[in-house]
């Protein structure tokens, strides 16, 4: 579909302070610096958001130098490619807003979604911190979470997935293990003693091969996150057998288009897709949510509603969760109201 020329191309910078520490496997954050971006073309508007995660992805000050160079140029006619994936994906995000909203149907019907509920998740992060981990299994138990994602390392995984089913038994449990079971085999089988939805990431990103292999000797589906990062990657996963399914993150493939073309390869392999999540806003939950409510993303998800990661900081009407399920909003585009003013508030800079 073509795009009538743009009109305006603007993005903003942002630091949202997280409502606790996020704390996994190589990265700590307090404080998260993200970017939106906002195009307009004829009587349409559509959004985007850039999220890049600190050792996961490249960095937000090579995000927004992207931005403030090539924003310019897109309103100028050019259209050049970006380098950097996250700003690539606030671009494409903003774009599918525009293309949906043009067509006048929700951003999920546009990407070929059905519009259904979708399995929303919490994260449990913090490994070896037992407080914080049951303050954070209640918190995400009193936000109707009927999923929880735990993030778990040898020696703290039993016990933290106990917790979780304890306090919440008829809710469902996977674990993401950002590769901290590499020399540890014995470990790692004993996950499958605890009852889980999926085992994301046990052993290194570039362990193809030991994930084949480790997925024989387990039954809970295995995921990987880590190494899928463009649709060459996730060919190769297939390849190698080496999952059961494949986390998708539209901030680290660079859009919407690379995690549907992601989609369909695995749903052709016969393997699954799992929607994850990058501590995005409102914004980017909510062209997460439409893109999960395509058919392959059958697993739970990392999604909800930002107010549970940010302490302050709404930019966007939240989506909605009940008894652990994501609503996909009904409006054309990507159906959230963005609240333009809240986010001049808060910009530390802005392009456009
Ligand atoms: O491995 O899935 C991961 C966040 C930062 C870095 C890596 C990961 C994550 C998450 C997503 O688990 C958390 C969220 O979006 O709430
Ligand atoms: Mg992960």
């Amino acid at each position: 579909m073509e795009l009538p020329q743009l009109e305006s191309a603007r993005a903003w910078l942002l630091e949202l302070p997280m409502r606790r520490v996020f704390a996994a496997r190589g990265t700590e954050i307090k404080l998260r610096k993200i970017a939106v971006v906002n195009l307009t073309a004829g009587d349409f508007d559509g959004w985007g958001e850039c999220a890049p995660i600190p050792g996961f992805t490249q960095s937000i000050d090579e995000a927004w130098a992207e931005l403030q160079r090539i924003l310019p140029l897109f309103v100028s006619g050019e259209s050049p490619e970006l380098q950097v994936a996250t700003a690539r994906c606030a671009l494409d995000q903003a774009r599918m807003d525009i293309e949906a909203s043009a067509k006048g149907v929700p951003l999920w019907q546009h990407l070929g979604g059905t519009g259904r509920p979708v399995t929303g998740g919490a994260v449990v992060s913090s490994p070896g911190d037992s407080d914080a981990v049951e303050a954070q299994l209640a918190d995400a138990i009193d936000r109707g979470y009927r999923h929880f994602k735990i993030k778990v390392e040898p020696g703290w995984d039993h016990q933290p997935v106990g917790m979780a089913h304890d306090m919440a038994p008829d809710a469902s449990v996977g674990v993401d293990a950002n590769g901290a079971y590499p020399d540890d085999a014995t470990a790692a089988k004993a996950l499958d003693d605890l009852n889980l939805a999926y085992i994301e990431q046990p052993l290194a990103p570039d362990d193809l091969a030991g994930h084949a292999e480790l997925r024989s000797a387990i039954d809970a589906p295995i995921i990987l996150d880590e190494p899928i990062v463009d649709l060459a990657s996730a060919k190769a996963a297939i390849d190698l057998e080496a999952a059961d399914a494949l986390v998708v993150k539209p901030g680290k493939l660079g859009g919407l288009r690379p995690a549907l073309a992601i989609h369909d390869a695995a749903v052709d392999a016969g393997i699954g897709v799992r929607l994850g999540g990058m501590i995005e806003t409102d914004i980017g939950r909510a062209h997460s949510l439409a893109l999960a409510t395509l058919p392959g993303f059958e697993l739970p998800t990392d999604l909800g509603p930002a107010e549970r990661s940010f302490a302050a900081g709404r930019l966007a009407t939240p989506v909605h969760i009940e008894n652990g399920l994501l609503y996909p909003p009904t409006g054309s585009g990507l159906g959230v109201e963005v609240d333009e003013d809240a986010i001049d508030k808060i910009a530390l800079e802005y392009v456009g």
